[in-house]
């Protein structure tokens, strides 16, 4: 029978490329995002395998809890909950930055997250099977200026993904927390809010990571045999690494 994985942020980027590779490769799909055009499209594109779509914001709780209450009955059963649905917005330092977007940052990628779990994990943990691969970012690990509040809900990404293996332990659920770094999707577009020019210069330069490399490894971490966990993934392109510690000198 066919594995089915329901998809949170699937109408661009890493969610869309995880969804192609996991359709190419047989997987049924619970695909959400907030616009429906494009999961339409998606549907249309995927369908050589069965795709359930859903408009759900996941800053929702009850649309979330809704969502998963209603599930077809050939959707129903999760084998893989991919928490991909995020965001950063800004890149201003901390005592300029506005407050609506940290709510956000938070409501999106620590609040939806939880709800996608908490709504989905139960049934996992009953049926003694089940994967949650949550989309954290090198954000979570290392600081940079800029990222205050984008990182630090990352950096909860990472901890919440433990805390669950924990929780699951003896069940045969498995959790896993994948960091990227640079990566080109529409992620700098979002962030800059729809500056073209200032997302463009990110990657300007550079190979960044594509959405492709990350769905490789995704799938990678969701096919590995049922006992082995792979618990977090770190992912750079080889154009990054780490700089030196900023030191401020009086003159
Ligand atoms: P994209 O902007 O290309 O994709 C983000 C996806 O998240 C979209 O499908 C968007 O769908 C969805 N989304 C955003 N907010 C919500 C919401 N409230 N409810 C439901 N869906 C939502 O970016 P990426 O593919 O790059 O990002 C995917 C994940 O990867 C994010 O969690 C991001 O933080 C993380 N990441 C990205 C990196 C990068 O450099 N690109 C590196 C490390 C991690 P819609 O707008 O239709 O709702
Ligand atoms: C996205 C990667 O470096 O822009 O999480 O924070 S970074």
């Amino acid at each position: 029978m066919a594995k089915i994985a329901l998809i949170t942020g699937a109408t661009s980027g890493f969610g869309k490329a995880c969804a192609e590779l996991f359709a190419e490769n047989g997987w049924n799909l619970v695909l959400c995002g907030r616009r429906q055009e494009r999961l339409q499209e998606l549907k249309k594109q995927l369908a050589k395998v069965a795709v359930h779509t859903v408009v759900c914001d996941v800053r929702s709780r009850n649309d979330v809890k809704q969502m998963i209450a209603d599930l077809p009955d050939s959707h129903a059963q999760i084998d893989l909950l991919l928490n991909n649905a995020g965001l950063a917005l800004g890149l201003s330092p901390a005592h300029d930055a506005d407050l609506d977007d940290w709510e956000t940052m938070v409501d999106t990628n620590i609040k939806g997250l939880m709800y996608m779990t908490r709504a989905v994990l139960p049934a996992m943990v009953k049926r003694g099977q089940g994967h949650i691969i949550n989309m954290g970012s090198v954000a979570g690990s290392w600081p940079y200026p800029g990222a205050n509040a984008y990182g630090a809900t990352k950096a909860f990404v990472e901890q919440f993904s433990n805390n669950l293996r924990a929780d699951v332990h003896g069940s045969g659920v498995r959790v896993s927390n994948i960091e990227p770094g640079l990566a080109e999707s529409e992620f700098s577009v979002v962030r800059f809010q729809g500056d073209q020019k200032k997302a463009d210069a990110v990657y300007e330069g550079t190979t960044p990571l594509t959405p492709t490399d990350i769905a490789e490894t995704v799938y990678w971490i969701a096919t590995q045999p049922a006992h082995v966990n792979i618990n977090r993934v770190e992912i750079m392109p080889v154009c990054q690494t780490w700089g030196p510690f900023a030191i401020h000198r009086d003159s």
